[in-house]
This record gives structure tokens, C-alpha cells and sequence, in this order.
């Protein structure tokens, strides 16, 4: 496969006010292949002066300059230039994503096709933004609201979907008349680079769409805390969500945040089990389990619990696990040493703690996978609700099946976590699916499919799996302030 454009002429810089510039400090992170550890590129590593600088820049692109003046149908026309753009380089983004964190390309692929049509969707939405007129009591007022955008925006994204995220965090940026910077995460940061010589290709004015990279802890926390910053979108882990929080907090900044899961997937004697035992190994070892909704607390009625595991575990063992270049390839590797020693850390503690693995459980190190951070999908037998790996989220492909009696009893145990991103429900009973899916405390619920998407579904969490929502009208809302308008006709 040929090497992708966007990685010679290296190194990458930031993009700030339409102009690419290295790091104030001049220092560079390299970012390396994790099916194979080979050296991929280097990129800026920017800090808190980087983030001064792109945060004056999106603030005079928002104030002054063409874009307040875009009308809502030039926005439309901007987005749906992008989209068309991502699409002519739909096979560079899915190759970056896939060398850069390891995600198979026909996933990748997917995910490219599907982002072009968010683009799309975004631009329709533009053309959709109102107020409502109302009828105060008093005759001689008129009133009404009036959608303005929010401003200067922040985001935060994570290394599991680097194309994916960015996508979604500029895309109502755009539609609404904000602006953004956007800061990629340190282990997946290529594809957020090259959307932002697309954007500046499509004809989003300078200063629109700023793009730093760097550390968490230091262009990351920088933003958060940042007082010219009035909106600020985070996904990735609780803890950091915490972080972010507390940073944010002097500044008052609107917030979202889309955290982690540890999300049940509920399977009844009576549903179709060949369908949802196929499903449920998807639901948990997509992406190499690496996708916050993942179904990884895998709830099966007591008298098909055995048989059902096996069956999942059958599905799991045809997974073919190998560098995402290949298209035959269903599992890549995990996206650094850090996260292959923490997914093996769970699978060593769930062990002890008297677990076992029905398949997988161990790094695999055979031929070429020793050169990568490998490790296969894992289902956990003999597992308790109270284990670590079946509390906590591990963002690997480990999942644990769990036995259970009652609707009474799975409910309660479902709801026994501090997450509540997503929940999958399998069964043939109507009046069940309906009866249960409105007691299960997610921001998702999945009838006999799992992690189901479309752009004009609201998507989000909960509890500690975050709070606002993405994709969708309510995407939109986040973007943008109601103001109240009143004039005296008299
Ligand atoms: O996440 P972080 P990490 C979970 C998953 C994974 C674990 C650790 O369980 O194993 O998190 O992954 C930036 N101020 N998820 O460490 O720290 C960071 O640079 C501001 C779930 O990679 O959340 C990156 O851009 N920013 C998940 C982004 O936060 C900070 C997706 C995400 O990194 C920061 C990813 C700080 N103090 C991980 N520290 C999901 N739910 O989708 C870090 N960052």
C-alpha cells in the first residue's frame, strides 16, 4: 500500500490562523506505527503560548474578518466542500488512521464514508437554525429568540478515532458560526492535521479551524483552563474528564464531556441467539475493544449462559488479528505499550482474582504481531460484578460474561456503575425490550442491534459517562446561545 502523502515533508506544525508554524518551543513528537513500532512522523509539540496564540486567532476570526458575516447558506456551501474534499482523500485518511492507531483499514474505510455524510448532514443543518416568536401578555411587545453561536470553542479529542472525532467536533462549529481549536491527542494526531489543510483547501476563512497539537498536560490543560475559550468539548477518560472540569471551572466555560463506559449487554433465553451472540463479540471487540460504548459487561440469562459464551467466544476466535493494512484483517493492535501493559495488567488482576479466559488472555506474540502491541479478544468466564476488569473501563478487548436470573436482578446489576453511555437489550418479547429499555440508566439503548449511529441520533452519556450530547439537533443546541429579544411597539 503506498505510503500517504501527508507524511513526507515532514515535520507537521499547528495550524493557527490559516498559517502552519512550528511550536513556540521549536520541539517536535514523534508519532510511531503500533502494528509494527516503525517511526511515522513527527509533529509540533505545542504548549500554553500555542494555545494563547490559536485561541486570539479563532477569537478574531470569530469577531471580525468574513466569517460573522457568512450567511447560513455560504456555511452550507463551505461544509459541503469539506465533505467533498474528505471524500477525494478518503483512502490517505483511512490509511493515516489505520497506521497511526492501528484500526483495521476496512474499518477505517467505514469510517471515512460515514464522516462524509456527517459533514453533509451538518451542512443541511446549517440552513435549520431558529428562534421561536412568542405571545407575551403585554399587547404592545413584540418578542422573540434569536440563535446566536457561542463563540470561541475548545476541543479535546482522543486517539481512538482520530478522524472521527475531529469531524465531529468541527462539523457543528461550522454549521453554527463558531470557531475552534482543537487540540488532537498525542498518540493519534495525522488525520486532525490533514482535515486542517482541507479546511483551509475548501475555504474556511483563517482562524475558523486552529489545530495544536501536543500533550495533554500541557496544550490540553492550557485549553481547558483557558479564559478566552467560551465552549469546550472533551472526549476521552473519566479521570481526565474530572481534570478538565476542575480547570475549566474558573472560567465558567460551557462544557461537554464524553467519557468512558462500562456498558452492559443484556441477553435473554428468548431472543435470537445466533444473531446476538455474533453481535455481542462485535459490540466488545470492535476497534480492539478500544470504542467507549463497547459492550463489555455481557449479561446471559442462566440457562444459555454456557453455551451462549462458547458461541461468542467461537466468533471471537475467527476474528483475524493482524496489521490493519490488510483488508482481510479484523483486529488491529492496541495503540501504544501503555495501553497493550494496562489491558494486560486487568487480564493478569482478573486472573488472580480467580478469572479465567475461555479465549485469548495473553499478549499475542506470534511472527509479525511480536513487533506490534497485540493482544486478542478475550472472554472472561468465572467472573463477578465486583472484579476490577468488570467494573472499570479497560479500552481493550476483554469482556466478561455474566450470568443472571431475573429481569429485577439484571436491571439492578446493570445500573450497579458509576457509567451510563450505552446498553444493549436482546430479546423476542415486546412488551419486555420496551419495559426495560426505559429502566436501563444509559444515554444509549440498543433493541437486539448494538452501537447503532446515524447522524441525526443524539449520542452521549449519563452519570459519569459524560453530560451533553452529540450528533443530532441537540449537537447543534450545544453550539449555541438563546438570546431574548424585546422591542416596544409602542
Ligand atoms: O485518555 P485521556 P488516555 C480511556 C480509556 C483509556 C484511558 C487512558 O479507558 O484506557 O482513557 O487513555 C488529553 N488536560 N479513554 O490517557 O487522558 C489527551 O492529550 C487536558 C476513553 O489516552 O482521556 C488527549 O487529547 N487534556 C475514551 C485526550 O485528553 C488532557 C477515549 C484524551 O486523553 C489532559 C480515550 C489534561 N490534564 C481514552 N490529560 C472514550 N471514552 O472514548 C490528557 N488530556
Amino acid at each position: 500500500m503506498a505510503r500517504p502523502a501527508f507524511l513526507t515533508g515532514q515535520p507537521h506544525g499547528l495550524l493557527i490562523g490559516g498559517q502552519w508554524a512550528p511550536a513556540l518551543s521549536g520541539e517536535t513528537i514523534s508519532s510511531h506505527n503500533p502494528a509494527t513500532g516503525e517511526h511515522l512522523a513527527d509533529f509540533a509539540r505545542g504548549a500554553a503560548g500555542d494555545i494563547d496564540r490559536a485561541v486570539a486567532a479563532a477569537r478574531a476570526a470569530f469577531e471580525s474578518g468574513p466569517w460573522p458575516r457568512f450567511s447560513p447558506s455560504e456555511r452550507q456551501a463551505l461544509l459541503l466542500r469539506l465533505a467533498d474534499l474528505v471524500a477525494r482523500e478518503a483512502e490517505q485518511f483511512a490509511t493515516l488512521d489505520t497506521l497511526d492507531m492501528g484500526s483495521p483499514i476496512r474499518h477505517t474505510r467505514g469510517s471515512v464514508a460515514m464522516l462524509t455524510d456527517l459533514l453533509r448532514y451538518y451542512a443541511g443543518m446549517a440552513r435549520g437554525i431558529e428562534g421561536l416568536t412568542a405571545a407575551p401578555s403585554m399587547p404592545d411587545m413584540f418578542a422573540c429568540t434569536v440563535k446566536e453561536p457561542v463563540g470561541v470553542c475548545g476541543a479535546i479529542i482522543p486517539w481512538n478515532g482520530p478522524l472521527w472525532a475531529s469531524v465531529l467536533k468541527l462539523g457543528p462549529v461550522l454549521a453554527t458560526g463558531c470557531t475552534l481549536v482543537l487540540k488532537p491527542a498525542e498518540d493519534a494526531s495525522l488525520a486532525p492535521l490533514l482535515l486542517g489543510q482541507l479546511a483551509l483547501e475548501a475555504g474556511v476563512p483563517a482562524g475558523v479551524f486552529n489545530v495544536v497539537t501536543g500533550l495533554g498536560a500541557e496544550a490540553g490543560a492550557a485549553l481547558a483552563a483557558h479564559p478566552g475559550v467560551d465552549k469546550l468539548a472533551f472526549t476521552g477518560s473519566d479521570a481526565t474528564g474530572r481534570a478538565i472540569m476542575a480547570a475549566a471551572a474558573g472560567t465558567l466555560k460551557r462544557l461537554s464531556l464524553e467519557l468512558g463506559g462500562k456498558s452492559p449487554n443484556i441477553v435473554f433465553a428468548d431472543a435470537d441467539l445466533a444473531k446476538a451472540a455474533q453481535m455481542a463479540a462485535i459490540a466488545a471487540f470492535a476497534n480492539s475493544g478500544q470504542i467507549c460504548s463497547a459492550g463489555t459487561r455481557l449479561f446471559v440469562e442462566r440457562s444459555v449462559a454456557s453455551d451462549f459464551a462458547a458461541e461468542v467466544a467461537r466468533h471471537a476466535s475467527a476474528l483475524k488479528l493482524g496489521n490493519g493494512l490488510d483488508p482481510e484483517i479484523d483486529l488491529g493492535p492496541l495503540v501504544s505499550a501503555r495501553q497493550l501493559a494496562r489491558v494486560s495488567g486487568y487480564m493478569d488482576e482478573a486472573r488472580a482474582e480467580g478469572a479465567g479466559a475461555v479465549c485469548g488472555g495473553a499478549r499475542a506474540e506470534e511472527g509479525d504481531l511480536a513487533k506490534g502491541f497485540f493482544f486478542p479478544p478475550t472472554v472472561l468466564s468465572g467472573a463477578t460484578d465486583q472484579m476490577r476488569a468488570v467494573r472499570e473501563e479497560i479500552f481493550g478487548p476483554i469482556l466478561a460474561v455474566l450470568p443472571f436470573d431475573h429481569e429485577d436482578e439484571v436491571i439492578q446489576r446493570a445500573n450497579a456503575t458509576p457509567f451510563g453511555l450505552g446498553a444493549g437489550l436482546w430479546t423476542g418479547n415486546v412488551g419486555r425490550a420496551h419495559r426495560l429499555a426505559r429502566r436501563l440508566r444509559a444515554g444509549s439503548v440498543w433493541v437486539n442491534c448494538y452501537n447503532a449511529i446515524d447522524p441525526a441520533m443524539p449520542s452521549g452519556g449519563i452519570k459519569a459517562s459524560g453530560q451533553g450530547r452529540e450528533y443530532g439537533k441537540a449537537h447543534l443546541e450545544e453550539h449555541l446561545e438563546t438570546k431574548s429579544l424585546w422591542i416596544a411597539t409602542d
